[in-house]
């Protein structure tokens, strides 16, 4: 499909200026009379009481670092405390208007907003549904433990629940929020809409833009507030994020009762600090942050300074802007000017202020300056103030004396034998055929689409009837098996978003998509901006969620333009949220060659590395659509790695070829290529069909049979198949394009020669790419595993190969010598 602007020379080569509209600042006027009638007294005064609260448990925090003891009770938190006393205001004014289908994430410095949104969702929501949550949270643990000894009614209950899981969390209890998985800077509860916290500075801007398209593509209600810092303003994925969510699709191109753009509000909560570094006058240039707002779109963000230190002025703010990124017409920025007196943590000597600036904002400080209002306004006494603070005190002594027993807050149990607590968080292993009930939003029905009309003109199999391989174009290859795979599973779950860069349009890179611009609308398969970080990040946060997400990284070689979101986040959430989260989501990712040094990496190995991920590698086209189908039925994160090579492949293995119905491969599980009984060689990724060329030659030169394995799976990996064939050959060779230092293969390597150590005839041999860039293709062949190498591998280093000679260097000289010079 055409796009619907034409880029015309005439218009965008006319001279002329850009004018920019005016940002406000500080634009709030105090109307208290107003503010009675808007949230009426009991609102004003609960926001007083949540300032405060957040107040007395920051403090509480602050006194257990400084000097190990809070009202006499005396605790060792041995982890972080990022306080955020003086900046109770930003976040309590902004919760007066959110609902619970209003989603907060947040930063290091997120427990006031914990506790805001909880406290605020608790006090709006009916007495029945809070009882309910926290009934059913973790089987009612949480509450069992605030019940008793309780004081005062229902409502009072659930401010000691909302404390105490949040304590529990930060102290590492079994019986906080996330069982102590998250800690004091992950923590969250969802139920509330307090939504993932971030110990990576600005780590939610991307997945709350995930979550606001989820909340836009899926027409579920409310907003969604990335808290970030003004430090945040200059990191790569925050801009990102704002250029996804900025982008001119969601009302050029999508349909328009999807409803424009994403619902996100960027909140900057501008304390004016990163750690030590001012933001204003040394580590930014901008003095005024929302003037940010000015670069990104027309709308410039609909960017606003609020005076964070008054909750009504940020309550107002939030209740514009609400409006707006209902009606679509997002994303918005609000600089949020505020201060923390607290240091960046207890240990911070505050070096790079000085005591008078911290004087001048405590001289305003927001809850007494809130406070004065209120009685100005003869809303409350004095006296009734000094008691809401002085209950505040009590209950947090209640609080934190069950958060720091062991007896009542136990730890969850993770060392020791039987036990593997944190293993079973890793992955939540489910099998979900769709994540929502609806009729999945398709323009054409599968069987009427152009590439499965074109794939039924083709042989499923790679093999003729005469034993021979058919031409390529004749076949379904490899990426027809993964669309097929892909259109199942948009046809049956209609959560399921896919999106990257070409992926629309131009049929994916790697010509994957043909076939799915035609049957998909917009908001369903779509391009992004050039912003791997937020494709991925955007994508956890669309899974987190509660939908399905496909992002596609175009070469391996970008995932480190998505490291966090990779490293950090997409592997970590589940385990971290204690299994309150699901991460139903597949990271597609095409492995090059031919294009030098940064489009020619396989970063398999690095993948393998971090715990949390599923690493997928197929290469026959049968894999591709049973680990593909396999993938996007499960509920946890998925690399999901494809060759380049091997795109236009056919299948060469599986009897009958590439079903057209739907299969599953089995998790895990390595397929033996061929069988053999002298030697073992396990493959992972193309170089495959490089040890089947080895294997003929091993066979018809030398008469030795070869057991070829493909691996397919990184992780999880079932060893048994390949321990069982090491024990019959007592020989064993592992190879991959994955650069050899550091690469997955020596992990099985090192595996395979313990377990099966009493069969092996030799030591296990690992051949990998060289230790080098990637050259060009016309010397490609230097760099990544040939048959010659796994040949002369064998000859050197596994068993001598009768009147072999070798043409390449491939003995434990050369091992040493690459070794030594680091390459
Ligand atoms: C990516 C990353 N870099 C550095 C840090 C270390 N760090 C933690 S908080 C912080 C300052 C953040 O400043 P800001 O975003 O303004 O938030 P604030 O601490 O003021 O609330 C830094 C540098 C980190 N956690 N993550
Ligand atoms: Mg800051």
């Amino acid at each position: 499909m055409p796009k619907s602007i034409v880029v015309d020379p005439r218009e965008t080569r006319k001279p002329g200026t850009l004018s920019f509209t005016d940002i406000p600042l500080n634009a709030f006027v105090l109307d208290m009379k107003k503010e009675l009638k808007t949230h009426g007294k009991d609102a004003l005064l609960r926001a007083y009481r949540d300032m405060v609260l957040i107040r007395e448990f920051e403090t509480m925090l602050n006194t257990i670092k400084t000097k190990g003891a809070y009202q006499g009770i005396a605790y060792d938190h041995m982890g972080p405390a990022h306080l955020s006393i003086g900046q109770e205001s930003t976040v309590v004014g902004q919760c007066m208007r959110l609902g619970i289908e209003d989603f907060i994430f947040g930063s290091h410095r997120s427990h006031g907003e914990i506790i805001a949104k909880c406290l605020s969702s608790a006090a709006r929501l009916p007495a029945a549904q809070v009882a309910s949550i926290m009934e059913t949270y973790f089987g009612g643990a949480l509450l069992r433990v605030v019940e008793k000894g309780a004081k005062g009614g229902a409502g009072d209950l659930a401010v000691d629940f909302i404390l105490y899981g949040v304590l529990a969390e930060i102290f590492g209890r079994e019986n906080g929020f996330n069982k102590g998985m998250g800690g004091s800077m992950h923590a969250f509860f969802a139920p509330f809409g307090s939504m993932p916290n971030n110990a990576i500075v600005g780590g939610s801007a991307d997945i709350a833009v995930g979550a606001a398209l989820f909340k836009r593509i899926n027409r579920k209600p409310g907003i969604v507030i990335a808290n970030i810092g003004d430090g945040s303003s200059a990191c790569g994925p925050v801009w990102e994020a704002m250029m996804v969510s900025a982008m001119d699709q969601y009302r050029t191109l999508w349909p328009k009762d999807v409803g424009g753009a994403p619902p996100i509000l960027f909140s900057f909560f501008n304390n004016f600090y990163g750690m030590g570094g001012q933001t204003l006058g040394e580590t930014m240039g901008f003095r005024v942050l929302a003037r940010i707002g000015a670069g990104v779109n027309p709308e410039q963000m609909h960017a606003e300074r609020v005076d964070g230190y008054n909750p009504l002025a940020v309550s107002d703010a939030i209740e514009r802007k609400k409006k707006v990124l209902v009606e679509g017409r997002g994303p918005v920025l609000l600089d949020i000017v505020t201060y923390r007196y607290s240091g960046h943590s207890p240990s911070d000597a505050s070096s790079y202020r000085t005591k008078e600036e911290v004087a001048l904002w405590q001289d305003v400080d927001c809850i007494k300056s809130f406070g004065q209002d209120l009685v100005g306004a003869k809303l409350a006494s004095a006296d009734e103030l000094a008691s809401i603070q002085q209950s505040a005190q009590d209950r947090m002594r209640r609080i934190t004396e069950l958060a720091v027993s062991p007896g009542v807050s136990p730890r969850v149990k993770v060392g020791g034998r039987g036990t593997d607590a944190i293993g079973d968080l890793m992955f939540s292993n489910g099998n979900v055929e769709k994540l929502d009930d609806r009729q999945p939003e398709m323009l054409i029905a599968a069987a009427q689409n152009p590439r499965i009309l074109a794939n039924a003109r083709k042989s499923r199999s790679g093999i003729g009837p005469d034993g021979k391989p058919l031409p390529k174009s004749q076949v379904i290859a490899l990426r027809d098996a993964i669309f097929e795979a892909m259109l199942h599973r948009f046809s049956i779950d209609p959560t399921m978003a896919a999106f990257g860069e070409e992926n629309r349009d131009w049929g994916g890179a790697f010509a994957v998509y043909r076939g799915l611009t035609e049957a998909l609308p917009y908001h369903r398969l779509f391009n992004t901006s050039i912003s791997e970080g937020a494709i991925v990040g955007a994508a956890v946060g669309y899974a987190l969620s509660g939908g399905r997400a496909v992002p596609e990284l175009m070469y391996c070689d970008f995932l480190g333009r998505s490291g966090d979101e990779v490293f950090n986040q997409l592997c970590k959430w589940q385990a971290m949220s204690a299994g309150v989260l699901k991460m139903p989501l597949v990271l597609r990712v095409s492995v090059g060659s031919k294009y030098g040094a940064q489009h020619s990496q396989d970063w398999s190995s690095l993948l393998a590395h971090l715990p949390g991920l599923k690493v997928m590698f197929p290469v026959t086209p049968y894999d591709a659509k049973g680990m593909l189908n396999l993938a996007l039925r499960g509920t946890d994160p998925v690399v999901y790695l494809e060759s380049q090579r091997v795109y236009d492949i056919g299948e060469l293995f599986v009897p009958g070829g590439v079903p057209e119905g739907y299969y599953e491969v089995e998790e895990g599980e390595p397929a033996i290529r061929r069988t053999g009984s002298d030697i073992t060689i396990v493959t992972i990724g193309a170089t495959l069909y490089k040890a089947l060329d080895a294997a003929d030659i091993l066979s018809s030169k030398y008469g030795m049979k070869a057991e070829v394995i493909d691996a397919r799976f990184i992780n999880p990996l079932r060893y048994e198949k390949i321990l069982d064939s090491v024990r019959k050959t007592g020989r064993c060779i592992l190879a991959s394009d994955a650069c050899e230092r550091g690469s997955f293969l020596h992990t099985m390597a090192s595996t395979i020669s313990q377990l099966a150590f009493d069969s092996l005839d030799a030591p296990v041999a690992v051949v990998g790419a060289r230790n080098w860039i990637t050259p060009c293709a016309e010397m490609e062949e230097a760099f990544f595993p040939q048959k010659e190498w796994i040949l002369d591998t064998i000859h050197e280093r596994v068993v001598p190969l009768a009147g072999h000679s070798v043409t390449t260097e491939q003995g434990a000289g050369e091992m040493l010598r690459r070794n030594a010079r680091g390459v």
